[in-house]
């Protein structure tokens, strides 16, 4: 079967050709994806549902909204970008996430988790206002729903629209097991015996959609619902009325969602409806690929991996996420004060660890970081120490809590950002390259970021023992330099940075990791004769303005580095220091400039927006006037 090249050629196809055409994709899934990396679980996932989607309705009239987006591969596959799958998440290739600018069947751009049902439903109403008659269908997997957005939309749902089609995509998993109080009420919807009823009502609408006869059918829908039917639970029935119709939106299911012929059945009823709808679908993250089904945590999304095994290969020096984990746990046996917080992220921040060896103090608040946020403060207000730990790109979310909650009441919260900088692969919607813009405005708030991994060591001790306010960290995504971490740590003096080397003609800041960069352009400015400081600038808030304007007023120029945004970044910082202080020593700066940075390897993107050294040292000369 050659691949398919649009959705009216999926269409086309025979019904009885969809089983294979669904076997031949997950089998170019994994075998694309073992060379490429990529989010290989939940893709499997959704496949049958993507096909069924796919041959009831029409996009790009029709509109899909994929909440994350990551499952979209699929979709992407079946929308004129079968042949270029192989470049996923690759430099110039296709998005890992649905992208507005890449295609017209992607209506709605996503990456973080939670945004859908708003987006559809602001479609909707849309839609509505002009008197259109598309149907926007939204997918949004069981994890969607520990969103808060998600629960905002819900509210609103039955308002603002008659038409609209939710798929709740439930496999139980987030990115680790889902975690709280709505996965367990899926999970008791999915394995109660009041299931039974739910799919008498499938039988009855499905049968006023496909008439006599269906009763039949519907005998095998109930067959195969059972055998999606998970172990049989304990736990007391879900009453009757189940949330979603409490929201005002007709529940249906939970049906099977690998039975592509009921899905496509299904659909063609509920695009009949007058009333917002939602689907409730079971599949198997990492459906049909035994090494991806045994650990869907790590087939989330992931690397390159071996076919036959499913095994990938580790760092030779640990990332920053292992080594933060570890020295978090360690301190925490011998703090009990310490406790450690995760938003739907233990594997991804290397948190497990501390899960696994100090269960007690372990808190994963599901994919919901402004409550992860005031959670903490929460925390904080009973003298306990909590390190909150979520991305860059995520905290993004909790702002406001950072500073009307933290900040403003001076709590003493870790905010410990991993993957601080270009995330990569990802893509725009992962980089966290706005942190320090969004934190450096924020009074009684301390930011920092280590040079390599006994430095970063050094800082999370310092954190651990500061009880002043808030104060945050951000840390690269992957590995350091591979410098040792020390037996013991120490604690830094907050606001100093660290001197690397005199010089007087040029002074060299750099932040973070991003020093080893500088320190390259060090040797190339002093094989062309010139005398250059360089300075480890560690602290972001407070700057170290005595150490900057002493080099400062000795240098011709001074150029900062730092994997961030130059508008509102360290440098920024630096610039707006020297002119209060009255010091006119000009200022260049290495940084990401003022755009959305494509998806790409670290060091590609770094040549191609000149975060090189190269660039340092033609900025620098350029000023000297050489
Ligand atoms: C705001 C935000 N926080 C965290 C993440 C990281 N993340 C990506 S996918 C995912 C889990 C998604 O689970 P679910 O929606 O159930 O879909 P599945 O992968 O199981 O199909 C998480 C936590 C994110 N994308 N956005």
């Amino acid at each position: 079967m050659p691949p398919i090249q649009s959705p009216q050629e999926l269409k086309a196809l025979p019904a009885e050709q969809l089983p294979e055409l669904a076997e031949k994709i997950r089998r170019t899934l994994i075998e694309t994806l073992a060379e490429t990396g990529g989010h290989l679980g939940p893709n499997l996932g959704v496949v049958e549902l993507t096909l069924a989607m796919h041959r009831v309705f029409n996009t790009p009239k029709d509109k899909f909204v994929w909440d994350v987006a990551h499952q979209a591969y699929v979709h992407k596959m079946l929308t004129g970008r079968w042949d270029r799958i192989g470049t996923i998440r690759q430099y110039e290739g296709l998005n890992g996430f649905a992208l507005r600018t890449e295609s017209e069947h992607d209506c709605y751009g996503a990456g973080h988790a939670g945004t859908a049902l708003s987006a559809a439903l602001g479609m909707a109403a849309g839609r509505d206002l002009k008197g259109d008659d598309d149907h926007v269908i939204c997918v949004a997997g069981d994890a969607a729903f520990t969103c808060g957005p998600t629960f905002e939309a819900l509210n609103n749902v039955a308002a603002h629209t008659k038409k609209l089609i939710v798929v709740l995509n439930d496999n139980e998993w987030s990115i680790d097991k889902n975690v709280g109080a709505i996965a367990k009420y899926f999970n008791h919807i999915a394995t109660n015996t009041t299931y039974a009823s739910l799919h008498q009502s499938a039988a009855d609408f499905l049968e006023k959609v496909a008439g006599k006869g269906i009763r039949h059918f519907a005998g095998k829908v109930e067959e195969t619902a059972k055998g999606i039917v998970l172990a049989a639970s304990k736990q007391p029935a879900p009453t009757s009325s189940m949330i979603f119709e409490e929201f005002g939106m007709r529940y249906y299911g939970p049906i099977d969602g690998h039975d592509v012929n009921l899905l496509i059945k299904t659909f063609e009823f509920l695009k009949t409806q007058n009333m917002p709808v939602l689907l409730h679908i079971i599949t198997e993250k990492g459906r049909g690929y035994k090494p991806a089904l045994e650990d869907p945590g790590k087939f989330h999304g992931l690397g390159k991996y071996n076919i036959e095994t499913g095994e990938t290969q580790g760092t030779a020096t640990p990332t920053y996420s292992q080594i933060y984990a570890r020295s978090v746990t360690d301190f925490a046996k011998a703090d009990e004060k310490i406790v450690a917080i995760t938003a739907a992220m233990p594997g991804g921040t290397g948190l497990s660890v501390f899960k696994k060896e100090l269960p007690q103090r372990y808190y994963d608040v599901g994919i919901a970081e402004e409550h992860a946020a005031l959670f903490a403060c929460g925390l904080a207000t009973q003298g306990l120490k909590p390190f909150l730990t979520i991305y860059s790109t995520f905290m993004q979310r909790a702002i406001d809590m950072i500073i009307h909650d933290m900040a403003i009441q001076n709590l003493p919260v870790r905010l410990c950002m991993d993957r601080g900088g270009l995330s990569g692969d990802d893509g725009p919607t992962h980089h966290g390259l706005f942190d320090i813009a969004y934190l450096r405005g924020i009074p009684n708030l301390v930011h920092m970021q280590p040079k390599d991994e006994d430095e970063f060591v050094d800082m999370l001790w310092t954190m651990a023992n500061y009880e002043k306010g808030p104060i945050a960290i951000r840390y690269p995504r992957g590995t350091g330099p591979g410098v040792k971490v020390k037996e013991q740590p120490s604690l830094m003096e907050i606001g100093k940075a660290e001197v690397l080397a005199d010089g007087t003609d040029v002074a060299l800041i750099a932040l973070g990791d991003i020093c080893e960069t500088a320190k390259e352009a060090k040797q190339m400015l002093e094989a062309k004769g010139l005398s250059v400081a360089l300075i480890n600038a560690r602290w972001i808030k407070p700057l170290d303005g005595a150490t900057i304007e002493a080099f400062a007023k000795k240098a011709k120029v001074v150029c900062t580095f730092e994997d961030h945004v130059l508008m509102n970044g360290f440098g920024c910082g630096v610039i707006e220091h020297l002119a209060t202080a009255g010091i006119d020593t000009p200022v260049v700066r290495i940084g990401w400039p003022d755009e959305f940075i494509e998806h790409g390897t670290i060091p590609i993107l770094r040549t191609k927006h000149g975060l090189t050294a190269e660039r340092a040292v033609e900025l620098v000369l350029s000023r000297l006037g050489a």
